[in-house]
């Protein structure tokens, strides 16, 4: 996709296929055949599908960065490098229809509200806090209850035990649906993120949480100490789980897809590792910061693994045309840039009001 010289990593702007690690992505579609089998079964459109949630995800993003140079906003939680570990897993997800899935993102999974089907206009109303943004201009974390997207709150953590109640509801209910959620590896170490993955597995809940391991937690590089590495954390909780690669759009999309299988088979909830690193900061203001904690190795190694230029090539190699991605490409950019003056259109005239100020607070 097209580069960004004042937005991108310097990684992508001089981003070219490194042969080694685009076989490396085609050996991992075929690793395990249960995951094989699930991304086999994707057709063209379905596989173009998630390259325009990666594009989508990657161009919001863009959108929010220009933003804070040009000082419309003063700073952006961006997943620049990450996307795949949503994107892929989201869209194992039913996400439209009376019996839609739930899921319940950070403020860095965006693209799973995206990909449920909130407009990009109201994501980016979210951070203008206009009246007419999905929280009225009370929140920057924002969702959509009817696009089965439940808005996060900022304490880390405590979207898990949310997440393991709304797929008690949905057993108590009998519907056949699934909730899905993301927590940081740093966050994991909330007293709430075990209270809700030993729930849901006591319980045996229809859920998948994925644990987003981008090696860093603010300005820390979380240490797992002696609870051990995350990989045996499944086992630790009794729960079915494993790791993907999280630059990897579709082994993170057969992961999810196998897990969600399960939970609808009543097998319970299944917890997943992405592996995967931020080329950016906790947010737009500590880029630098992040820069120091990691040496320039560490994000020339990670750059190479863009996961948007990976599975670029790897749809080439597949015989999907060029143009074909290009045009999907056309498409979401057209729609970020008008949800993007949509948005500016309403900081324009729907700004909230004061004297509304205690409408919609609980026990106002
Ligand atoms: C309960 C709580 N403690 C502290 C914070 C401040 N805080 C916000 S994000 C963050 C780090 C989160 O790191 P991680 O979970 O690894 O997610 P990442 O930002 O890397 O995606 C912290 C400490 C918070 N929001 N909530």
């Amino acid at each position: 996709m097209k580069r960004f010289a004042a937005y991108d990593p310097p990684e992508y702007l001089s981003w070219t296929a490194d042969p080694a690690l685009v076989r490396d992505f085609r050996a991992r579609v075929d690793a395990d055949p249960e995951r094989a089998a699930a991304i086999r079964a994707l057709g063209e459109e379905e596989l173009l599908a998630m390259y325009a949630g990666l594009v989508r995800n990657r161009l919001h993003d863009v959108a929010l960065k220009r933003w804070v140079k040009n000082g419309t906003i003063s700073k952006a939680w961006l997943g620049t490098g990450e996307e795949a570990a949503t994107i892929g897993p989201v869209h194992a997800l039913r996400r439209s229809g009376p019996d839609h899935d739930v899921v319940a993102p950070m403020i860095r999974n965006a693209g799973a509200c995206h990909e449920m089907g909130m407009p990009i206009a109201d994501m980016l109303r979210g951070y203008l806090g206009t009246a007419d943004s999905p929280s009225f201009g009370r929140d920057g974390h924002v969702g959509s209850v009817r696009h089965g997207v439940i808005p996060p709150i900022s304490h880390v953590g405590d979207m898990v035990p949310v997440t393991a109640g709304v797929a008690l509801s949905f057993r108590q209910r009998g519907e056949d649906r699934v909730a899905m959620t993301w927590i940081g590896d740093g966050s994991t170490k909330s007293a709430a993120f075990h209270e809700g993955i030993n729930f849901a597995a006591v319980q045996r809940l229809p859920a998948v949480v994925i644990i987003h391991d981008n090696q860093i937690a603010l300005g820390s590089r979380p240490e797992t100490g002696g609870i051990g590495p995350f990989s045996e954390w499944p086992r630790m909780y009794g729960v079915a789980g494993g790791s993907f690669d999280g630059n990897h759009v579709l082994d993170g999309y057969a992961a999810a897809k196998l897990a969600v299988d399960r939970a609808r088979a009543g097998e319970g909830v299944t917890l997943l590792v992405a592996e995967t690193f931020r080329l950016g900061g906790h947010a737009t203001h500590d880029e630098r910061e992040a820069r120091m904690i990691y040496d320039a190795d560490t994000f020339a190694r990670w750059g190479k693994r863009d996961p948007v230029g990976l599975y670029e090539a790897w749809l080439e190699e597949e015989g999907i045309a060029r143009a074909r991605m290009e045009e999907v490409e056309a498409a979401v950019a057209a729609e970020v840039d008008a949800g993007a003056e949509e948005a500016l259109r309403s900081r324009e005239a729907n700004m909230p009001v004061g004297a509304t100020v205690t409408d919609g607070v609980y026990a106002a």
